[in-house]
């Protein structure tokens, strides 16, 4: 079911998260909650300002013009629909370390400085360099969950992954030859279920993945502007495609997860 603007979406996190008794916990509940309910805002709604710069089949990319500091900060919101996979597996993949390199391409290193809990981790992962800019580095807490489909409660539930950035004593920023970007990045994933009428039981083909990717980066340091635009219209679709691609090939003979 589609969400409409402004429709409230349930966020209520599983009472017993095994993170709750972290120190971040706090901050991780807060900005779930904010991410969940700012993704699934539509992109057409409520005066939002999003202009669309990329287009590719099902997929649509937006986003709004912001600097802050003169520095580009542009928020961006992407929806795909993708048929054969569902919103656990897409998160499921998104979230665990030992696919990142799979999949994404701007990577250089990544290593996990703390396990909170089976669904909250801490990265810190270093990307490739953009000439002329400085190598970037990103230290970030990563939070997965699924949420109750209030919309359609027979229907599978949503998943989310929240990723924000964070602080960790072992690598302070900008201390090396890195400069220190700031993200917050929420993927929000609604799965629909078209059973087959004659009661066959239910496939691959059955199943669509509403995908919703919100993020916002701050390059934390100096780098041109018109670089920085051309290589995230480059680099957004490129990781949508890619990643969607990637997800539909490694399931494809496993059972539906949801
Ligand atoms: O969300 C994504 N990935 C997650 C798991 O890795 C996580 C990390 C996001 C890091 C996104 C910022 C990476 C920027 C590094 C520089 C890009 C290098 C390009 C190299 C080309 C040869 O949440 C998927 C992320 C998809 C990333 C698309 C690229 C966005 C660029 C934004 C501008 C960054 C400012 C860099 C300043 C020089």
């Amino acid at each position: 079911e589609r969400l409409k603007c402004g429709q409230a979406i349930p966020i209520t996190p599983p009472p017993t998260s095994p993170a709750n008794s972290h120190r971040l916990w706090p901050e991780i509940d807060r900005v779930v909650k904010q991410e969940v309910s700012m993704a699934s805002l539509g992109v057409g709604e409520c005066g939002s300002g999003w202009q669309l710069f990329a287009e590719d089949g099902e997929m649509r990319m937006f986003r709004r013009e912001e600097e802050m500091d003169g520095m580009v900060v542009d928020p961006l919101k992407a929806v795909h629909v993708v048929k054969g996979i569902t919103g656990h597996e897409v998160c499921h993949y998104f979230f665990n370390p030992q696919y990142r390199y799979d999949w994404e391409t701007t990577l250089e290193h990544m290593i996990v400085l703390e396990t909170v809990s089976e669904d909250t981790l801490i990265f810190h992962q270093t990307h490739k360099r953009i000439w002329p800019a400085s190598q970037r580095d990103v230290v970030f807490w990563s939070h997965t969950r699924r949420l109750p489909n209030d919309q359609d409660r027979d229907g599978p539930d949503i998943w989310t992954v929240v990723n924000n950035s964070t602080e960790h004593p072992d690598h302070p920023a900008n201390a090396g030859k890195c400069v220190r970007i700031f993200l917050t990045v929420c993927l929000l994933c609604q799965t629909r279920v078209d059973p087959p009428k004659d009661g066959a039981p239910v496939s691959r083909d059955d199943i669509t993945c509403k995908i919703t990717y919100c993020s916002v980066v701050n390059p934390g340091g100096w780098a041109p502007a018109s670089v920085l635009r051309a290589v995230y219209k480059r680099e957004y679709p490129k990781f949508l495609k890619r990643f969607t691609a990637y997800v539909k090939n490694q399931t494809k003979d496993k059972p539906i997860m949801y």
